[in-house]
């Protein structure tokens, strides 16, 4: 159940299985008090994916650009408070995969759709690129893509299935990758939809 998947990355599947449950649950509190919405791009487009946070900062977009912010721009409030679960979940994971003294800071809730996908890109907003992210998947199954150092390297296609957690840490920290337009289909606990669960020290 523990694989390495890239240079610097493991994949424990379903390693979050036996606590989706809770995960989903306080998933559902988060968003009720910062609402998923869809940002803007820099470029001025819609964002497929619906997005919403938790944790000391929070990832936003809009036509100014990428950044953490310590406020939800919607609310002006701060985010919610990370919940223990959460936190310990990241830490467990991180630590499975060899990364000790991981303290997220922020964990960036990513809801798609069928139909939402995510684009080619490097996670770069974060001010320390040494730590590792901590990706955990939830729902509907997503064909995840991951390249390289550079946006021409050649991509692996892997599936991230619901209780998977994935490490991003070493030089698979800054790969390029991106999900594919998720399918319709209906899953018992989330029905239409995927959730992932990004946790990073972006402070
Ligand atoms: C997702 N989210 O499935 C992914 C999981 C994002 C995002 O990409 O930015 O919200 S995070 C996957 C990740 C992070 C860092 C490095 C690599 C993948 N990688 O090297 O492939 O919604
Ligand atoms: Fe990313």
């Amino acid at each position: 159940w523990r694989e390495a998947l890239a240079e610097g990355a493991v994949i424990l599947r379903r390693f979050a299985t036996r606590e989706a449950c809770v995960l989903l649950a306080l998933i559902a509190e988060v968003a009720k008090q910062a609402p998923f919405r869809r940002m803007a791009t820099p470029g001025g487009h819609t964002m497929s994916v619906a997005m919403t946070g938790c944790g000391e900062r929070g990832w936003v977009s809009d036509a100014r650009g990428y950044r953490y912010s310590r406020l939800d721009p919607q609310s002006a409030l701060p985010w919610p408070p990370m919940p223990k679960p959460l936190l310990q979940l990241a830490k467990r994971s991180a630590g499975e995969a060899g990364y000790t003294g991981f303290h997220p800071d922020a964990c960036l809730i990513n809801r798609y759709e069928p139909g939402a996908k995510m684009s080619l890109h490097q996670d770069r907003d974060e001010s320390d690129l040494r730590a590792p992210i901590v990706s955990v998947s939830l729902g509907l199954p997503a064909r995840f893509l991951f390249g390289g150092a550079t946006r021409t390297a050649p991509t692996q296609r892997c599936l991230l299935e619901h209780g998977d957690v994935v490490v991003w840490g070493g030089a698979s920290r800054l790969f390029y990758h991106g999900v594919q337009p998720l399918r319709l289909g209906n899953h018992p606990l989330t029905g239409a939809y995927r959730y992932n669960l990004t946790f990073r020290e972006a402070g």
